[in-house]
This record gives structure tokens, sequence and C-alpha cells, in this order.
């Protein structure tokens, strides 16, 4: 959430996570609201980013599961004002 915009995964193998690596390059910058979970039911966690202000649009970026999140994708355009709880 901050002018970099950049997204670090640490990969897990049930007793503790590797190193960090970027996963993508733009998402959730400045002041954004970023979450993850599996939003298109692939099994594999993806990320979310409720931009809230002006706009309230929602964009998804999938998961291809071992070394990157695509690029974000508004997936709504109205969702999450201002003062709704989002996750
Ligand atoms: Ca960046
Ligand atoms: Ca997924
Ligand atoms: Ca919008």
């Amino acid at each position: 959430s901050n002018g970099l915009g950049d997204v670090w995964v640490a990969i897990s193998d049930g007793r503790g996570f590797g190193p960090g690596v970027k996963w993508n390059d733009w998402f959730a910058p400045n002041g954004e609201f970023p979450y993850t979970g599996d939003f298109d039911g692939d099994g594999k966690d993806d990320i979310v980013t409720f931009t809230k202000g002006a706009t309230n649009d929602v964009f998804v970026g999938l998961s291809n599961g071992t070394s990157a999140f695509g690029a974000g994708v508004k997936w709504h355009d109205f969702f999450g004002l201002n003062g709704e709880t989002t996750l």
C-alpha cells in the first residue's frame, strides 16, 4: 500500500517460510486495502485490493501458484465504499 506497489510472497513448507520473492510489481498502491483469498476457486490464493476513495474499484490479481500474481484486473466498479468493512 505504498508508492512502490510491490507484492512480496514467502512460500511455506508447512514448518516455516522461504525467502521473500516479488510476485507483482504494481498492485494496491498508495493507501489501498489489499487482502488475499482464492477468488477464482482454483485452490490457489489470489490478491484483491479495494481502492475505496473516489473510485470504489475492486481489483484482483490471480495466482499462478508458483511464481507470480497476474496484473490487477477490475472485478467490480463500485464496492467496498469508504467506511464499509471490506475484510
Ligand atoms: Ca513496484
Ligand atoms: Ca485462485
Ligand atoms: Ca469505480
